[in-house]
């Protein structure tokens, strides 16, 4: 029986019942609007639990319920037995899958303990005592130590009293909150052996199915390597920005992991995947001096799998040759959320319009195989005339560029949420938002909205809820008729995309009518065929951030791995 479960939970359980229209929420990331990826760090409770003794399985519910429509949630938990049940409330928009899952467990398993992490739980953990299925929050952004002490404490029968970090209700139902002190000032004992302690924890449950962090993980396999946890930038929007750390999570400066974990890492993916590997966080946080020694290490382990870089800040060409060098055919990610420095500064985003275009082009001069640049719609200062400009400039760069198919230009609202703990969420009025929801309840209520929009916890000072909605899809819009112009994207997938874009548009301006009309219970059963095909056509944004190349999975090194052990 493994000492602990930790389940992944979908944003809305159950999704495939419920009539939402989702909005381009999550075209930007691998995941679907299930939002099916579990946080990186089950990969390090799994990997130091393991170290320590201990069984940990993981169950990605959201990937399994989007695999097969005939998953059945309840008769699976009701079938798994464990003394412990963790259920990650990292990002908020799982808020109602996790709570609705938290029953499922308890319902089906009344003596076992129900437990949530992550940045969301750490925020919202006095909401989180409130539900009745919840035992156990512990806080922080590295809750490996204080977890290890937990299963030791559940599996004793004994109280969790000397537990750092956690927040438990004892025997008398009173909520109890131990010293919130395990915030390592250094990431040297997390993430040790963990891919291999993961191919370890699939073969032991026999279970591949419940490991995929994301729906199309198979055929794109692409990895990701933590770099750091806390981050030097304070971004207005942003709920894991220093203000956000040192406020909520306890953590007063970023703690990096030496490089060269960071290097051992790519070497341990390299075996097993063949998949681009996204390094995350930008290296120069902790200083030149690191980046140097990762892009040293990087250089001399001749890893071939295409390498996601990111930039915080605009980058000096010598560092863009020294990408180039150590990782060819790298891929390069930047969000400067608008082309306008007025509002860059705003927002607390490191470039001006002249840094950004320099870093592009240098970039592109150096040989980078890819320059991702990411636009936001949201963010303080922005009007509905300034996102228009915001596509204007993407003409202007892939003019300048004649039309370079590395130039990759994004563009997405801020949604559903403002992050909790960011500078905006926290005092809205200095940064121009109105905030509409404060309470855990509050959003995850939300998430129900059969529109969109109503999911939208915040509008600002310059774009209402409607005019966010509106000038999102016009956006987009234009941009892909701009990437079908300059041959960036082929006509099949031009017309897919805006084909998707317009009958999404037209959907949320009939359900703003039928809700304001009331009494839509009925319309919204009828429609839900139809805005289920909506929601699951293909997202081109998606299918133009995978990067080509050879990206099969090397199962048999993988199992080489598990049986060298
Ligand atoms: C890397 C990253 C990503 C990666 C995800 C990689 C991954 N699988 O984790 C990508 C790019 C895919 C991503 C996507 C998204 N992200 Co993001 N992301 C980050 C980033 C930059 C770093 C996260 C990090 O440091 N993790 C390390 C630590 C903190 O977490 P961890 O190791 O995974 O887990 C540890 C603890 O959190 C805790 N824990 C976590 N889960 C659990 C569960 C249990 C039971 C327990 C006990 C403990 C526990 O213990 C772990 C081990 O110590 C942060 C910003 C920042 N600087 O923090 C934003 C951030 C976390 N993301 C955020 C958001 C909003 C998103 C998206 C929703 C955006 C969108 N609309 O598309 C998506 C959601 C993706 C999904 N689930 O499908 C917000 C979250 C705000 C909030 N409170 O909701 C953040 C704070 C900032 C931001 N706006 O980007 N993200």
């Amino acid at each position: 029986m493994p000492d602990l479960i930790l389940l992944h939970a979908p944003s809305v359980y159950d999704f495939r019942k419920k009539t939402i229209l989702y909005g381009p929420v999550s075209d930007l990331i691998p995941s679907t609007t299930a939002f099916e990826m579990y946080p990186i760090g089950f990969a390090s409770m799994v990997d130091y639990l393991t170290r320590a003794g201990y069984n940990v399985r993981i169950l990605n519910l959201a990937v399994r319920m989007l695999n097969n429509k005939n998953f059945d949630v309840e008769a699976t938990i009701n079938k798994l037995e464990s003394p412990l049940f963790g259920i990650d409330l990292h990002w908020l928009l799982h808020s109602h899958g996790a709570i609705e899952i938290a029953r499922i467990v308890k319902k089906y398993h009344p003596h076992s303990k129900v437990l949530f992490g992550g940045l969301s739980s750490s925020y919202f953990f006095k909401d989180l005592m409130t539900y009745e299925e919840i035992d156990y929050v512990l806080r922080g952004d590295s809750t490996e130590e204080p977890l290890r002490q937990l299963v030791a404490a559940v599996k004793e029968g004994k109280e969790p009293e000397n537990v750092p970090n956690l927040v438990w209700k004892d025997e008398k139902g009173q909520v109890r909150e131990n010293p919130f002190n395990n915030v390592p000032e250094a990431l040297t004992t997390v993430f040790k052996d963990y891919y291999a302690n993961m191919v370890r924890s699939v073969i032991k449950y026999r279970d591949l199915a419940s490991y995929l962090p994301f729906k199309n993980w198979r055929t794109y396999p692409i990895t990701a390597v933590l770099t750091c946890r806390g981050c030097t930038k304070s971004c207005v929007i942003c709920g894991g920005s220093s203000s956000a750390f040192r406020n909520f999570y306890n953590r007063s400066a970023p703690a990096y992991r030496p490089p060269e974990a960071v290097i051992a890492d790519v070497k341990q993916i390299d075996r097993f995947s063949g998949g681009p590997i996204f390094i995350l966080g930008d290296l120069r946080q902790p200083g030149e001096d690191y980046a140097d020694k990762v892009f040293t290490g990087l250089k001399n382990a001749g890893v071939k799998n295409q390498i996601i870089l990111e930039l915080f800040t605009p980058a000096s060409k010598e560092l863009l040759q020294k990408m180039a060098d150590t990782c060819p055919n790298f891929c390069l990610e930047i969000s400067p959320e608008s082309h306008d420095t007025d509002i860059i500064k705003a927002s607390g985003r490191g470039y001006t319009r002249e840094g950004l275009e320099q870093t592009i082009a240098d970039a592109l001069a150096v040989g980078c195989g890819r320059v991702d640049i990411y636009f936001m719609i949201g963010i303080p200062k922005q009007t509905y005339q300034s996102v228009m400009e915001t596509i204007e400039f993407c003409e202007y760069l892939y003019k300048k560029h004649n039309g370079d198919k590395r130039l990759a230009l994004f563009i997405a609202p801020l949604s559903p949420f403002l992050d909790p703990g960011s500078l905006g969420f926290e005092n809205p009025e200095k940064f121009g938002y109105k905030r509409f929801y404060s309470t855990l309840e509050e959003h995850r209520q939300a998430l129900l909205s059969p529109n969109w929009k109503y999911a939208l916890n915040y509008e600002t000072e310059w774009l209402t809820r409607q005019q966010i909605v509106d000038v999102s899809y016009e956006a987009i819009l234009r941009l892909n008729s701009l990437k079908l112009k300059y041959g960036i994207i082929s006509p099949e997938m031009a017309a897919v995309s805006d084909e998707r874009l317009k009958s999404a548009r037209e959907m949320a301006h009939y359900l703003e009518e039928l809700m304001t009309r009331g009494n839509s219970e009925m319309e919204l059963a009828r429609l839900k065929p139809q805005i289920d095909t909506i929601n699951a056509f293909p997202v081109a944004e998606r299918i133009q951030q995978e990067l080509p190349g050879k990206v099969g999975l090397k199962w048999f090194k993988a199992l080489g791995m598990w049986f060298k052990r």
